[in-house]
């Protein structure tokens, strides 16, 4: 994020408030190069920052109002009060800034107030984190204005809360974790469930290689309640199995667990993705530590194949991605994160990256679908203060 960037933000944060911010503070979307809908199954997962960035400038009140306004969203500042704030309470996106700051509150870290100016170049709906790139930048402004001195794992758990209780979403603690810890020329291996972590040199440019992002433009906003039913299958797995969450199946007692399932074909389905998701990252970490980068294009194909016939997220888009890409020379292509629309990502020599990128910007013409966004995903900073 450029200098510029935040001197707008600053600006604008004077024009509708009548004062100079405090601070301006930025929070990156995210890649996930691999272990996709493992992170509420307490596995495994291994995503990147990307160079996109929710970016908010902030100030403290005293008077217990909580003022909030959005570039990338019509209308004017939204006033609420702090002892109004209640969870599901609001659909609208003040939802996601207030949920954390309700949060904040329900873990004793109390505000009186605080002025607050977003606006973000992550895209909405297009599978890279735009909620919790909103979260978190909100949660690390007012950690440092307050004092609170949380580290960015437990802002991370504070904004999973904010989506989970406030907003009422289901989600998992991967995306709030990318955006608040991830590291430049990294990507992050995240145990989800005591949220370790280690940071993985992902630097493609210096093998030759490169990292495509295709946003198809299918949104997945309708997607809530299949990514909730998913959960919930997964959840059952595991209590068919006797297991406190499927990271607990070790990869090599797999087909006996599955056996136990006998025909229960959807609790099957769901435990053999999560599973053998949770093994691919392992392998993923193991392949990049050894210096076999373009190994993992493998490993991230047949986590596609698992996404869309064991945990049927994809959709024909993102198939249609991935078929194109291996067909024109990648080394490897999936869909990523939640699924049903969304992005997919693309594991390319750098020289054939143009080849690429024009066939399925060609396939998508011929088939009739929206045409894709595509840009290069180069591993960025987690959340950080910028001035
Ligand atoms: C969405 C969720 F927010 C994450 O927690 C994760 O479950 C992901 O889908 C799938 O891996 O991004």
């Amino acid at each position: 994020m450029s200098v510029d960037t935040a001197a707008t933000v600053a600006e604008r944060f004077r024009e509708l408030y009548g004062a100079e911010p405090e601070g301006v503070w930025a929070a990156p979307g995210r890649v996930n190069l691999i272990g996709e809908h493992t992170d509420y199954n307490d596995g495994f997962v291994m995503p990147f920052a990307l160079p996109h960035t929710a970016v908010a400038a902030v100030s403290r009140r005293d008077d217990g109002v909580l003022r909030l306004h959005s570039e990338d969203v019509e209308g004017g500042v939204v006033e609420l009060r702090l002892d109004d704030l209640a969870p599901e309470s609001d659909k609208a996106w003040t939802a996601y800034p207030a949920g954390v700051v309700w949060a904040l509150g329900q873990a004793g870290h109390a505000l009186t107030g605080a002025d607050i100016h977003l606006a973000s170049t992550v895209p909405a709906g297009a599978g890279l984190s735009s909620s919790a790139a909103l979260e978190v930048v909100v949660a690390l402004a007012l950690n440092e204005l307050y004092g609170f001195g949380l580290k960015g794992w437990q802002l991370a758990r504070l904004c999973q809360r904010a989506e989970n209780v406030y907003v009422g979403a289901p989600v998992g603690i991967m995306d709030q974790t990318a955006s608040a810890c991830c590291e430049a020329g990294h990507a992050l291996f995240l145990d989800t469930r005591d949220l370790s972590q280690k940071q993985i040199p992902f630097d493609l440019a210096a093998e030759g290689m490169r990292l495509l992002v295709v946003d198809t433009q299918v949104k997945h906003s309708h997607s809530e309640g299949e990514y909730g039913k998913r959960r919930a299958g997964c959840e059952r797995g595991a209590a068919l199995l006797g297991v406190d969450a499927l990271r607990d199946i070790p990869y090599g007692e797999l087909d006996t667990a599955l056996a136990r399932l006998g025909d229960d074909e959807e609790a099957v389905r769901l435990v053999r993705h999560v599973v053998t998701e949770d093994e691919r990252v392992e392998k993923t970490v193991a392949l990049l530590e050894a210096g076999e980068p373009r190994a993992i294009g493998p490993v991230l194909v047949a986590g596609h194949a698992s996404l869309r016939d064991d945990f049927r997220i994809s959709c024909p888009e993102l198939d249609l991605v991935v078929d194109t890409a291996l067909a024109t020379g990648a080394l490897g292509a999936r869909m990523t994160g939640g699924g049903f629309g969304g992005s997919a990502i693309v594991l390319a020599e750098a020289a054939d990256v143009e080849t690429i990128t024009k066939a399925v910007e060609q396939a998508f013409d011929t088939a009739g679908f929206t045409a894709p966004r595509v840009f290069e995903a180069v591993p960025a900073a987690g959340a950080r203060r910028v001035s």
